[in-house]
């Protein structure tokens, strides 16, 4: 018992670095997935594709990152170099990039300069698998990995983030290879020490699925260890956890594991089937209400959002998917802007209650709750409810709130609106609650 209490409240001062923090802040950025397979049409490239496919005649990474500003995307992360080995920019260390296609620019320095230009973050996603390398499956591998990290995390500004998945399959001489991540991390903090590493990495943990769902209960304080490398996959094992997991954080798990970390998530998906773009998926762009659910179950439920919008052989975003990322933003900004309470910050204990008066009496249908993450994640348990008709009325419920948690329910004409804190770990910091009247959207955009 007192062992638990010790671990709580160790678990209540759990808090994140400052990179963690401004990455947090980015809430919702684009991924871009381009290169080899945009043109051959696959989703996975072999890594014998001829440099000369890659050919985009009308690259404009001013349209890309115009895009993500009429969506109000904060960021953009561009797969440098994919499973196939072929590199966006012109690496010193291979023939197989950019400088032996027609293209010759380099569309690393194109997209990071748009990105600078407009004041969006800019990463990369590197992937560590290398269908193309002859070196691939030899400890040699590890040096030419860090050579081009170390290319990319000199010549391309600031980066805050670098994304690797934990992908680590067969090399063109058919032997897998042993990664060196510790080897890789100390390049990236030696050279970009602002970026957080995701998802195979120290700073960002991936939700588990590709769907663009987070989980309800969603702990960045968390007793998942960091990392992709066997020594947080025995720990896993031994806690029996795995991506899917629904509580990462409760209090059994605390006693057993007895130590935290702050490992937040990220929800990626792409907007349409595939991550690359194909002609033949231009009908399977996910819909407004998909993408507004989406928000709702990933940045709603405290993690960072990571939207694909891949570019077309043109090397240009398409027109269908430009229009649905902005009719989302649209959305957001409609609905979100119209706070119906005007509320403060506030610290709270189990069993305390914080009560808001609404501007005016309102229809209500949605609810969003934030904590002050840079005092830790506290809250286990809360309850909301709204006055209406003079009476209180539960509207939800849930465990964990941390950065940003969102609800939607049937609409109720409301005077006041109550957030119960049922449970925390120490004192929980409510830094902001709002209410909104937002609109339904027909399934058939
Ligand atoms: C995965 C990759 O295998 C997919 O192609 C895609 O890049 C996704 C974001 O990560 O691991």
């Amino acid at each position: 018992m007192e062992a638990l209490e010790k671990f709580m409240e160790e678990a209540a001062h759990v808090v994140p670095s400052p990179r963690q923090r401004q990455w947090f802040d980015t809430e919702f950025y684009a991924f871009v997935h381009f290169g080899v397979n945009t043109f051959t049409d696959r989703e996975w490239g072999l890594g014998n594709e001829p440099e000369a496919i890659f050919n985009p005649e009308k690259l404009d990474c001013d349209q890309w990152v115009r895009a993500m500003q009429s969506a109000g995307m904060k960021g953009m992360v561009l797969t440098a170099k994919h499973h196939d080995g072929f590199c966006l920019w012109p690496s010193k260390y291979t023939e197989h990039s950019v400088k032996n296609s027609p293209f010759q620019g380099d569309v690393v320095k194109q997209a990071s300069d748009a990105c600078r230009r407009a004041g969006l973050k800019f990463g990369v996603y590197l992937s560590p698998w290398d269908r193309n390398n002859p070196l691939y499956g030899t400890p040699e591998y590890n040096d030419y990995f860090c050579r081009q990290l170390t290319e990319l995390m000199t010549n391309y500004g600031e980066l805050f983030c670098v994304w690797f998945d934990n992908a680590c399959g067969e090399g063109p001489n058919g032997r897998v290879q042993k990664y060196d991540w510790q080897r890789y991390f100390d390049v990236i903090h030696k050279l970009q020490p602002n970026a957080v590493i995701a998802i195979t990495g120290d700073d960002v943990r991936w939700v588990g699925n590709e769907k663009g769902l987070g989980r309800e209960c969603e702990w960045s304080a968390t007793v998942l260890p960091p990392g992709g490398y066997p020594d947080s996959d025995s720990i896993k094992a031994a806690l029996g956890l795995n991506e899917k997991s629904e509580d990462l954080g409760s209090r059994d798990l605390i006693a057993r594991a007895g130590r935290m970390f702050w490992y937040p998530s990220e929800v990626d998906v792409s907007i349409r089937p595939g991550w690359f773009y194909h002609s033949e998926q231009d009908a399977q762009v996910k819909s407004l209400s998909k993408l507004v659910d989406i928000y709702y179950e990933s940045v709603g439920r405290n993690s960072v959002l990571l939207l694909n919008i891949p570019p077309d052989r043109n090397g240009r975003i398409c027109d269908i998917d430009v229009q649905r990322i902005k009719e989302l933003n649209e959305y957001i900004t409609r609905n979100f802007s119209n706070d119906l309470i005007s509320s403060s910050p506030a610290s709270v204990k189990q069993g305390g209650e914080l009560t808001y008066n609404l501007r005016r009496a309102a229809k209500v249908n949605s609810v969003t709750l934030q904590e002050d993450i840079s005092k830790g994640q506290r809250v286990e348990s809360f309850t909301v409810s709204v006055k209406t008709g003079g009476v209180w009325k539960t509207v939800a419920n849930g465990t964990t709130i941390g950065y940003k948690r969102m609800f939607r329910f049937p609409e109720v004409e409301a005077t006041a609106l109550k957030l119960t804190i049922n449970s925390t770990r120490g004192t929980a910091n409510i830094s902001k609650v709002s209410a909104f009247c937002v609109e339904s959207v027909a399934e058939s955009k």
